[in-house]
This record gives C-alpha cells, sequence and structure tokens, in this order.
C-alpha cells in the first residue's frame, strides 16, 4: 500500500511542539483558516517550561516583556507577581493562553513524532507517529524549541548509578527530597546556577563539580508592584515597539560610549549602576565595544570578578570561582545567592580542570584524585541546543536526503527559517536566528508571524516554496560574519555547539540584532520572497 493510501487524516499545517512557539503558531494557523494539529510529546503543554521545572528555575527575561505581545485582551489578563517569574507561574500562564485560545482541542498530547518526510511527488510531507498512524500535511513546522534536547554527558560508568539521578531539563514532577542528602551537582550554567542555592538550603551536603567558572550577576528579584504593572500595560504598544526593534528583544538603552571614553572611577559607578539594576544584558549595554575588544571586555570581567571576591569568603573557592573568558560569549547569568552558597558550611567546590570525572561509580562520583558518595546526583550539563532539537526528529527532505546528513559538517539555513531541499518546513526561532540571543517570545511572534504570511501568499499561489542553496550559503556567511567581528565565537559555549562532542565547530545563532533581522525577514517577503525558489 503507498504512504499516501495509509494516511488516516491530512491537514494544512503540522506543528510539532506545544511550547510557546507550537501554542502561537496553531493560533495563527487557524486564525488565517488552515485546518492544523500539533503532536506534543510530553504529557501536557509547556514546552521548555514544563520540562525544566528543576529547583529555583524561573526566568532570566523579565516577566513584564515575558509574555505574547499580540493581543491586548492577555495582556490585560494576566498579571506577574515578581519581577522575573518562576517556572510554574510561566506554566500557568501558557495553560492560561491555551485555554483562553481554545487550543487544547487541536493539541494531541504524548504523541511523539518519529519521522516527518517530504513526498516529491504529492509534494506534501509524510508525518509518522509512534504509534505508527500516519499523517500527511502540506506545511510541516517544528517548533521544538531550541534548548529541549538535554545533554547528559557520556561519562564512563554513568548507566550503572545507583542512587538518584537527574537532569535540569528533564526534571520529574514529584518532589525531590534532598533533606539531608549528599547532593552532586554537575554544572555551573543558568541551570546549575539557580538550582545550586536552593539545593544548598535542604541538602547535608552539596557538592558542586564546576567545570569553567562563570560570570553571574544578582537578579534582584523582587514583587512586581501595583504601579509598575500599570504602567507597563498602559504604556504596552509602546514598550512593545521597543522590543521589536531592540537587539535582544527587550527594551534597550545601549550606550555609545565605549570604556575609554570613561576613566576608570566612572566606568566603575557604571558597572556598579549595572550590578544594582540586575537585568540580564546591563553589562552589555554599558559600552560600546565590550562585546567587540578583549581590552574593553576585560574591564567588565574584572569588575564582576572582583565583585565575587568580595562575596566569597574563603579564597581558595574564590580563586577557583574566576570566570576566564571573555564576558558574555556565554549567556550571562543572573542569580539570587549563588556565589554567597559557597560560604554555606554544607557546600564545596570541587574544580574538574584540575581533577577531571573519571568515571560515575555506583554511589557517586570519582574525579582524578577523589571519590565522592552521593545521594543524588543532578547533572545541569545544558543541552544541544538549537540543532539538536531538529536533529532528533528524522526529518528526510527532497532526493531522500535527511537534515542529519545535509548538516553533518555545518548548519545551513536561510533566515534560521528554512533550508533547502526541505520545501514546506518551516522553523521557529531555528539555528541562524536571533533566537536564544534574543527574548524567545518576541523573536517566536515575528517567525510565527512571518511564516504565516508566506503560507496566506502559497496558499493564494498555489506553490510550494523552498529556500535556494546560493541564499542559504550568502546567510549563513552573514551570521558567521558577525559573530566574527564580536568576541562570541571566540569562546567554546553552547551557542559554538562546543559543548557537544562531534557537533561542527560554528556560531549557531544571528548576532545582528533582533530589529534589524526583523527588518530583513520583512524585506525578503516583500519582495516576493527573495532566496527562495516556488515550485
Ligand atoms: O546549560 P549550560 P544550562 N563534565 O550549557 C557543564 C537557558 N536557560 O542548562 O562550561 C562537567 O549553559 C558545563 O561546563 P562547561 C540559557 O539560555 C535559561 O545551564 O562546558 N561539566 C556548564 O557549566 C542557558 O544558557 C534559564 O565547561 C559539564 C554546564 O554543565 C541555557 O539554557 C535557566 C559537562 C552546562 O551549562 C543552557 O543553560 C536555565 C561534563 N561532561 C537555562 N558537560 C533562565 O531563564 C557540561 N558541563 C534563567
Amino acid at each position: 500500500m503507498s504512504f499516501a493510501k495509509q494516511h488516516s487524516k491530512k491537514y494544512d499545517a503540522i506543528v510539532i511542539g506545544a511550547g510557546f512557539s507550537g501554542l502561537y503558531m496553531l493560533h495563527r494557523l487557524r486564525e488565517a483558516g488552515f485546518s492544523a494539529r500539533v503532536y506534543e510529546a510530553a504529557w501536557d503543554i509547556g514546552g521548555t517550561w514544563y520540562f525544566n521545572r528543576y529547583p529555583g528555575a524561573r526566568c532570566d527575561i523579565e516577566s513584564i516583556y515575558y509574555n505574547y505581545t499580540f493581543s491586548e485582551e492577555l495582556l490585560n489578563e494576566w498579571t506577574w507577581s515578581s519581577k522575573y517569574a518562576e517556572q510554574h507561574e510561566i506554566l500557568s500562564y501558557i495553560n492560561f493562553v491555551a485555554d483562553k485560545l481554545d487550543l487544547r482541542k487541536d493539541i494531541q498530547l504524548q504523541t511523539e513524532v518519529t519521522s516527518a518526510k517530504y513526498n516529491e511527488k504529492t509534494q506534501k510531507w509524510d508525518i509518522e507517529l509512534e504509534n505508527g498512524s500516519k499523517v500527511m500535511t502540506t506545511y510541516f513546522i517544528p517548533a521544538v524549541g531550541v534548548l529541549s534536547a538535554s545533554n547528559i554527558p557520556n561519562i564512563k560508568g554513568i548507566d550503572h548509578f545507583q542512587r538518584e539521578l537527574y537532569h535540569t531539563g528533564e526534571w520529574p514532577h514529584d518532589k525531590v527530597d534532598f533533606k539531608g542528602k549528599r547532593v552532586g551537582v554537575v554544572g555551573t550554567g543558568s541551570s546549575g546556577i539557580q538550582a545550586i542555592p536552593v539545593i544548598a538550603q535542604e541538602a547535608g551536603h552539596l557538592t558542586v563539580f564546576q567545570r569553567t567558572p562563570q560570570y553571574s550577576s544578582p537578579a534582584h528579584n523582587h514583587s512586581l508592584d501595583s504601579e509598575t504593572i500599570e504602567k507597563t500595560k498602559e504604556n504596552f504598544s509602546e514598550i512593545r515597539q521597543a522590543m521589536y526593534a531592540s537587539m535582544h528583544g527587550v527594551p534597550s538603552s545601549a550606550r555609545t560610549r565605549s570604556t575609554d571614553q570613561d576613566s576608570p572611577e566612572e566606568r566603575q559607578r557604571t558597572y556598579e549602576k549595572a550590578w544594582q539594576d540586575g537585568g540580564l544584558f546591563s553589562f552589555l549595554y554599558t559600552y560600546s565595544d565590550i562585546a567587540f575588544t578583549p581590552e574593553a571586555n576585560e574591564t567588565v570581567a574584572q569588575f564582576i570578578r572582583s565583585k565575587i571576591n568580595e562575596t566569597v569568603h574563603d579564597p581558595e573557592t574564590a580563586k577557583k570561582l574566576m570566570p576566564d573568558f571573555y564576558y558574555g560569549t556565554k549567556r550571562p547569568i543572573l542569580n539570587t545567592g549563588y556565589f554567597e552558597t559557597y560560604n554555606r558550611e554544607n557546600v564545596s567546590l570541587i574544580d574538574l580542570r584540575s581533577a577531571p570525572i573519571e568515571e560515575i561509580t555506583p554511589n557517586g562520583l570519582r574525579t582524578s584524585n577523589s571519590e565522592y558518595d552521593l545521594d543524588i546526583l543532578v547533572f545541569a550539563t545544558g543541552f544541544d541546543a538549537l540543532t539538536g532539537p531538529l536533529l532528533k526528529l528524522n526529518i528526510q527532505g527532497k532526493d531522500g536526503v535527511t537534515l542529519n546528513e545535509k548538516w553533518a559538517e555545518g548548519t545551513q539555513t536561510y533566515l534560521g527559517i528554512a533550508t533547502s531541499g526541505f520545501p514546506n518546513m518551516f522553523m521557529i526561532t531555528g539555528p541562524q536566528s536571533p533566537s536564544v540571543l534574543s527574548n524567545m517570545i518576541v523573536s517566536i511572534e515575528q517567525h510565527v508571524d512571518w511564516i504565516v504570511d508566506c503560507l496566506a501568499y502559497l496558499s493564494e499561489h498555489n506553490a510550494t516554496i523552498e529556500a535556494d542553496a546560493e541564499a542559504e550559503q550568502m546567510w549563513a556567511q552573514q551570521c558567521k560574519s558577525i559573530a566574527n567581528m564580536t568576541l562570541l565565537s571566540k569562546t567554546d559555549s553552547w551557542y559554538m555547539g562546543a559543548n557537544i562532542e562531534g557537533k561542527p565547530r560554528e556560531f549557531l545563532a544571528f548576532a545582528g540584532g533582533v530589529g534589524p533581522y526583523r527588518q530583513i525577514c520583512d524585506r525578503v517577503a516583500s519582495k516576493g520572497y527573495e532566496g527562495f525558489t516556488f515550485l
């Protein structure tokens, strides 16, 4: 029987994933009159905010900017409780939106998509689900997120650990009881730095296994007062415009002044203000050359190191915590009591650079110079970012070429939305778009709106669309050139794919800013989708 005959259902669009991007995509597709279905592997909606429920998980973008901007009604009916919302509050917001827009009826939960294949004869996508059923769609839209493929390091002995083992990105729903336990946390990125202070309060002893010390500044989180909330709601149309035109998807007041235009004392005052401000990008906005020149960057790096030194009482521990890469070339991290945690009696810090992990033992972990008995081991070891979630989907395009084969030597996309050889496939906040360098929701809305406009055009012209290989090469070159103008490509980070063994080393996002990127996408559309071919 041919694949087409086996299909139980046909849709205009199939979306994979019911997080922020999949939900908004479904809403816009329905509004535009397309039949659509969302498949979600999890037990419920929420994507990143469904899975990342580790202790201390909260957003590092201010909550007043971390919501959908497309609906005044949604904005007015929702009120955030604090400056940086906790995971459970964001998940409640997502559920509120799904209910309000009646999205659930078109979402199929607990349904993993096992493959997606483009059929050149029908010009449709054949989608296979884990239960063996098959569906056909004209438009294939993976909305699988960018930090959703957990990186569990391949450490010798990991499968033989006999105690409790967790990854922050796949945290269980039942409360993990740390009380009195010997807990180990591997990893000190955003997830580790949020979880460590909270776990430390409960654990008998917490051992932090750190490979790379991090720059982090205090979030200064607090409850939101009614005046701030009202002002935000009243002025939201201006705020929204500022977000859309910004560098990172939040209203920004980046200065044009460079570090050498200020005296060391003036710089100190500027950095102190940024430290007190508690914004994710505060330091990057202080001087125009921080992201570009090592000397300028070192001034902010030194400031943060001096703060760590002031906070951590034990000089040896403080020394281990000193970051030594270019500030901002890994995502800046906000914390709540992170460095103070190392002053606790029940916390110790192990520097893996001087004594690497050699093995996970049945009862703990062994480094090159010690063995640690642990009741609970937490991996805060991050994700196979941006490309990882897409490459897990088993996507096959024209001529039987898989996405994994196409991107084996490096990622190739046009605008981070499409890739040649995969007609009518649209990525949301994919690699080579601003994505992880931005407030994700602003970037999600921009992509979804652009894609839905494109689908309306295709539908009107009865056409199938495919990115041109040439446009794609130029886009990849542009992404690379912009990153190379900055210090971003000089650090081994997950932005560079450097955290995953065998992954091509390349800067994986568009670093030219959310506002300029929007203009580029709009220009492409206004020129009749320049850089695309219609089949
Ligand atoms: O992951 P990470 P994350 N042995 O990759 C270490 C977003 N996010 O989940 O730096 C020992 O940043 C690794 O060490 P190194 C945000 O965009 C946002 O923390 O590779 N250690 C590093 O310390 C963020 O950037 C929020 O040397 C190993 C850590 O594990 C992104 O998600 C909250 C190791 C991984 O850090 C990822 O953050 C959470 C090994 N084999 C996440 N492998 C907020 O909104 C890895 N490590 C606040």
